[in-house]
């Protein structure tokens, strides 16, 4: 059993798409073992997408991410941190495959709708950074 990180980023509330991408990982047979709704700080985001400190586009990343509000969420499952990146599809919509969610629901790579822990470091970090540990079932 694997613990990931998943959050609908603010296109993806903005546009209604949290109910159809929570049914596909429900279908898919993950717990949701932590969920909730929230609007992002500016310093949060900062520590989430640490690792892009010094890339160009950290500006506008940080400033899309604080845009609304999003869903974070914990999803249990086997290899649950490859899976639902199998099935958010490539980070660019334009690589993405129909049948994954930036494929079907995505067309840029400046809201691309969905985040999913990388790496279990990454999933552990995100998971502590998102919620305490009594909010996780
Ligand atoms: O884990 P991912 O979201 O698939 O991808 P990532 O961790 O490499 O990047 C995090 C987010 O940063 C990604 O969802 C969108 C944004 N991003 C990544 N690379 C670029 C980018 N945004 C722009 N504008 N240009 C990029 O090259």
């Amino acid at each position: 059993m694997e613990r990931t990180f998943v959050m609908v980023k603010p296109d993806g509330f903005r546009r209604g798409l949290v109910g159809e991408i929570l049914a596909r990982f429900e279908r898919k047979g993950f717990r949701i073992v932590g969920l909730k709704a929230l609007r992002i700080s500016k310093e949060l985001a900062e520590r989430h997408y640490a690792e892009h400190r010094e890339k160009p586009f950290f500006p506008g990343l940080v400033s899309f991410i604080t845009s609304g509000p999003v869903v974070a969420m914990v999803l249990e499952g086997p290899n649950a941190i490859a899976e639902v990146r199998k099935m958010m599809g490539a980070t660019h919509p334009k690589d993405a495959l129909p049948g994954t969610i930036r494929g079907d629901y995505a067309t840029t790579i400046d809201e691309n709708v969905i985040h999913g822990s990388a790496t279990p470091e990454d999933a552990e970090r995100e998971i502590a950074l998102f919620f305490r540990p009594e909010e996780l079932l």
